[in-house]
């Protein structure tokens, strides 16, 4: 798919960023590796920088789950054990760096419900709401779960999206899930642009 960038973007009041799931479990070597997902976390790392710099909202979500939980094979779900509460692999990636500002949004953490999006069952709507925030920078992993499900009910929730393209990886069950998600959530509206083209 050729994508298409906005070219530079201004940061406004009302703007905020959402890191997805950058925890160890998703980087190579943890449990759930997303392939190349170690490459985002250097990107977003800049990303919270610059947000923060520019004195707006950060929120950093993370897959939270207690050690039984139902998306786990021996529940009879689809993924090895990851990021389970408390654990190392749950832990966000070593080199991205959350001062304390960063709000922590943690998510799927009941054991019978498996949620990929930061919207449900999370207090994440109405943090933005309170933050005054209409517009939402979304990274992460992985592009075609946990992302895609956080894009679309951001849309939902009527906020403008900018899926910054660089700085999300897929699983890819299947080779180009990554692809159809990223169409996906252009066909709903979601704009592209990549982290180069943030003001610094
Ligand atoms: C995720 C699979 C299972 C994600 C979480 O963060 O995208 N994917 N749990
Ligand atoms: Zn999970």
């Amino acid at each position: 798919m050729a994508v298409r960038t906005t070219g530079h973007i201004g940061l406004r009041v009302g703007d905020a960023l959402i890191v997805v799931d950058l925890q160890s479990d998703f980087l190579p070597d943890g449990r759930l590796a997303v392939p190349r997902g170690d490459e985002v976390v250097p990107l977003l790392a800049d990303c919270v920088r610059r947000f923060l710099a520019h004195g707006l909202p950060v929120f950093a979500t993370r897959d939270w789950h207690p050690a039984d939980h139902c998306s786990f094979q021996a529940q009879g779900g689809p993924w090895p054990p990851h990021c389970i509460a408390g654990t190392p692999g749950a832990a966000f990636a070593r080199d991205l760096c959350l001062p304390r500002a960063v709000v922590i949004v943690s998510k799927a953490t009941e054991r019978d419900r498996e949620s990929y999006s930061a919207f449900a069952g999370t207090d994440l709507a109405q943090r933005l709401r309170r933050a005054g925030c209409t517009r939402v920078f979304v990274g992460g992993l992985a592009t075609e779960y946990c992302v895609l499900s956080t894009v679309l009910d951001a849309i939902d929730e009527g906020l403008a999206v900018v899926l910054l393209v660089d700085a999300v990886r897929a699983v890819n069950v299947q080779a180009d899930d990554g692809v159809r998600a990223l169409a996906r959530m252009t066909e709903r509206g979601a704009s592209i642009a990549t982290v180069a083209e943030l003001p610094e």
